[in-house]
């Protein structure tokens, strides 16, 4: 495979204004008639150039130039990746006629079926599996397109912007044609044709306009689009509110398929989900799936206006959309939940995932400088760390210059295909601040570090706090520069008192803000606060700041102390954290040690009985840091070591606090009809946490309650928490009949039984390898559905750590062989299934050696796809 490199950007050498699409859709295939009305992009230099359009895995039947049929090998070479129309006049109309299989399209890029249902994926370079096209995102065009297919089989007839036309064929045919007004790039077209139901309402926008709101799902799945359709009419409401986005289009549609490579695609009018994105009921989604639906339909909502309306120029600038909509869907769910709550689980990610990702083989800046194969750039760095790049533009420009800038970057790119540089440009001409040193977080790979020390003068009461920054070296990168950092703070006193920030040694200490925004610049950097009676306590990097690591030695006593009193909650829950990190790491390093320290305990139990707490937050607060984490934390994991210590401590947190823990599950049981709230979601949260740790130390009491709770349970959350607990524990014979009732009542419905999947996958009791191959054997697993296979493969590989990383390596060649057989039908997924073997330099060496071993394994297989080969080789190196 080739690498492509942002340097070598150039504009197209000729642009499509109109795109006329025909689809006759058969059993056996579909013909697709594609007339282009193309000109020479005046900005080329490039004049008289062939015309090069791309393709992929196309059968060309026929192409016409201004009416002319054209001859292969004299007018035009077909090259498997590309037509080249040799010679072309500076205005043409070029149709061309092609024949494609979705029936056996596995890949799931471009046309394919699903359940029966044709429908497209063309992000990112799928439109070219459709139909020869310049497919690339700065080529922007007005589509129609007529659809034809059978009556019986597709009554629902599907693409973007607004139907103009329909009428009967005759034999059992019928069509459809719709044009969307607004220029598009060919990765934001869709077509969908089925058999499916549609729930329809109505949202009356700001400025009066009625929008037809519908989703299309499966006669089964009628009943599961309310939350969906609710979460979009929010969405459309906040993106009024707080950005000023009023929708364009008259209708905007929802499709749920169930064979998708991600979680969505918010294609122009006709956004496709993954069905586990939108179908959602009380019985069978639990909180955290209606958290996750609520999410994306807003992500992909909020595209309409960054990422459609203004769009990004090349695939090196896919932050500039993702980045940015992470940002607006993550601030979005904050405002409908727990904004501290959030905040938690986009750190967490961050911190587990993301920096993981930034430190292995794979790290790129939020805006690449090459990549092979685009596909593998979905990554968390372009999404997660993207959103946190305009998070700390909000921060450093605060909420009015910040809509400001987005009011600018929205009106003067409207119908262009930007840089990210572009978005930062307005952000700068909006508010008048020089955001030039900040660039460097988009060119920039690699997690800043940052590390601070302090000292307290007591004759002057003046407290100095020194930040180092360093950013580590990353594949390519070496030498990098000091980043711009916003770093908020607080100090506390020690009565647990916010104290005055003075960061000047005269001026009012009534009058000085409690919380500052520091801005980091330099290698190192001193602030000083004055008038300070003692010596405080630092509250660093308030709210996750900036997506940095912080080191500083704090005292287990200093971090019970902020636990209770941070008025930050996010600090509150860090706090907890590293406390619990702390003494984990210490019993790693000193396994024999007997005492368990006595203040965690306390501190949890503190947490238990004040109600007067955020029950969301304690809720959050008593989950301990994970596996992932520790392995991230640690420098040279041995991962055995990290799983012992970590259950050593729980089951020592759950028998000191039994008798709280039982308390804590009657508190929050009962209390009313099911709702999706905070407070309901805290409450399940902590019910089901208190039963999962009472389980874990065998306690008989919290067996009958995690059995009863199963079977009485009238929501998936109660009974998924009252089976993950079972599943989890030693009570062998109520795990195996809680799992047999489970799938027995839900075996017709996929999206649970993903659920029932990946509930073993992960267990460490019930997801030994012999099990999970067992469950690839099981009747509901489908080799076709990438759902089935992430809840079970990539469950297994990314949850179940110990089981995966067992010594023996055996987890490790189960998913290379699984990946090397994926690589075959679907590339896409298997790029992404590998990833936690090409960490392998990171482990233990016992673990490392089996890692690298697994890779090398994949690295032989005959014609590794694109997409695998560029992970694999990229790793290895
Ligand atoms: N923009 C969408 C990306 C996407 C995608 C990318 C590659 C292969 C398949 C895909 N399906 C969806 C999703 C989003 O971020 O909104
Ligand atoms: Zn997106």
């Amino acid at each position: 495979p080739q690498t492509i490199h942002l340097s070598e950007y150039k504009v197209p050498t000729y642009l499509v204004d109109t795109v006329d699409l025909c689809f006759q859709l058969y059993d056996d295939g579909a013909r697709v008639h594609s007339t282009l009305s193309v000109r020479q992009n005046p900005e080329s230099k490039d004049v008289s150039a062939p015309f090069t359009l791309d393709g992929d895995s196309l059968n060309l039947e026929r192409v016409t130039l201004d009416g002319k049929a054209l001859v292969a090998g004299d007018d035009y070479e077909e090259t498997g990746e590309h037509l080249v129309i040799t010679e072309v006049p500076s205005q043409f109309e070029l149709t061309v006629v092609t024949w494609i299989e979705p029936q056996n399209n596995t890949r799931l890029e471009g046309l394919y079926k699903s359940s029966g249902m044709f429908c497209t994926q063309c992000e990112a370079e799928g439109f070219r599996c459709i139909t020869y096209f310049p497919d690339r995102p700065d080529v922007m065009a007005r589509y129609r397109t007529r659809i034809e297919a059978d009556k019986a089989t597709c009554p629902v007839l599907l693409s973007n912007g607004n139907d103009i036309d329909r009428g009967d064929l005759g034999s059992g045919r019928h069509f459809v044609t719709w044009e969307d007004p607004f220029p598009k790039p060919s990765y934001l077209f869709a077509l969908v044709a089925g058999d499916l139901v549609e729930k329809q309402d109505t949202f009356t926008t700001c400025s009066g306009r009625d929008i037809d709101l519908r989703i299309y799902v499966e006669t089964r799945n009628a009943a599961k689009c309310e939350h969906a359709m609710d979460s979009l009419k929010r969405s459309m409401r906040w993106d009024e509110e707080v950005y000023g986005r009023e929708y364009d289009l008259d209708i905007f549609m929802i499709v749920a398929v169930d064979d998708f490579n991600m979680g969505a695609m918010e294609n122009k009018g006709l956004n496709i989900f993954n069905s586990s994105c939108v179908l959602a009921s009380q019985e069978t989604a639990t909180d955290l799936a209606f958290q996750r639906i609520e999410a994306i339909v807003a992500h992909e909502y909020f595209h309409n206006w960054s990422g459609n309306r203004v769009t990004c120029r090349d695939w090196f600038q896919l932050s500039l959309k993702e980045g940015f909509t992470v940002f607006r869907d993550s601030t979005f769910s904050a405002d409908m939940g727990s904004p501290t709550v959030k905040r938690i689980e986009d750190a967490t990610l961050l911190r587990t995932a993301q920096f993981a990702e930034d430190a292995g083989p794979m790290a790129h800046p939020v805006r690449p400088a090459s990549y092979m194969e685009i596909s593998n750039f979905y990554t968390l760095t372009i999404y997660e760390k993207g959103a946190e790049v305009v998070r700390m533009i909000h921060t450093l420009l605060g909420p009015e210059l910040f809509r400001k800038g987005s009011d600018l970057y929205f009106e003067r790119h409207d119908g262009q295909a930007v840089t990210t540089d572009d978005f930062v440009k307005a952000m700068e001409d909006a508010s008048g601040r020089d955001l030039t040193q900040f660039r460097l977080w988009y060119d920039q790979a690699g997690t800043p570090l940052l590390t601070v020390s302090d000292n307290y003068d007591s004759e002057q009461g003046v407290y100095r706090l020194t930040i180092q920054q360093t950013i580590p070296d990353t594949p390519e990168q070496t030498n990098k520069q000091s980043q711009h950092i916003p770093f908020a703070l607080g100090l506390l006193g020690i009565e647990g008192e916010a104290l005055p920030l003075r960061l000047e040694s005269t001026g009012d200490a009534a009058n000085a803000p409690t919380e500052r925004v520091l801005e980091l610049t330099e290698a190192s950097q001193t602030f000083e606060f004055y008038g300070l009676a003692q010596k405080p306590v630092p509250s660093l990097l308030r709210h996750f700041s900036a997506p940095v690591r912080v080191v500083y030695p704090w005292s287990r006593e200093q971090l019970v102390f902020l636990m209770s009193h941070d008025p930050d909650g996010f600090n509150r829950w860090d706090a907890g954290q590293r406390l619990a990190v702390d003494v984990i790491q210490s019993l790693i390093s000193s396994p024999e040690t007997a005492e368990i320290e006595p203040r965690l305990v306390e501190a949890y139990r503190a947490l238990l009985a004040d109600l007067s707490l955020d029950q969301a937050l304690v809720a959050k607060m008593l989950q301990l840091p994970s596996e992932a984490y520790l392995i991230e934390l640690a420098d040279s994991p041995d991962v055995a070591a990290i799983h012992r210590a970590r259950e050593r401590v729980l089951s020592h947190l759950a028998t000191s606090l039994r008798d709280e823990l039982v308390a804590c599950y009657h508190a929050n049981t009962g209390g009313g009809a099911y709702e999706v709230t905070p407070e309901s979601i805290a409450r399940r949260s902590l019910r089901n946490t208190a039963l999962s740790w009472l389980l874990l130390i065998n306690d008989d009491a919290g067996r009958d309650l995690a059995v009863k709770q199963y079977s009485d349970a009238d929501n998936m959350t109660d009974r998924m928490g009252a089976l993950r607990a079972l599943v989890n524990s030693d009570y062998a014979a109520e795990r195996s009949q809680a799992l047999a009732d489970f799938y027995e009542r839900f075996q017709d419905d996929p999206q649970v039984v993903e659920q029932w999947f990946a509930v073993q996958a992960s267990s460490d009791r019930a997801g030994q390898l012999p099990q999970v191959q067992t469950l690839l054997k099981h009747a509901a697993f489908d080799w076709k559905n990438p759902n089935k296979i992430r809840s079970v493969i990539g469950v297994f590989a990314g949850q179940n750590l110990a089981a995966f990383h067992n010594p023996d390596g055996s987890g490790y060649g189960f998913l290379a062989d699984q990946v090397c057989r994926l690589d075959d039908s679907n590339p896409q997924i298997a790029a992404r299934l590998v990833a936690p073997l090409t960490r392998w330099k990171k482990f233990a060496p016992t673990y490392s050696a089996l890692m690298h071993k697994a890779l090398g394994k994949i690295r032989d297989k005959p014609e590794l796809s694109a997409d695998l080969y560029e992970v694999v080789h990229k790793s290895l190196e």
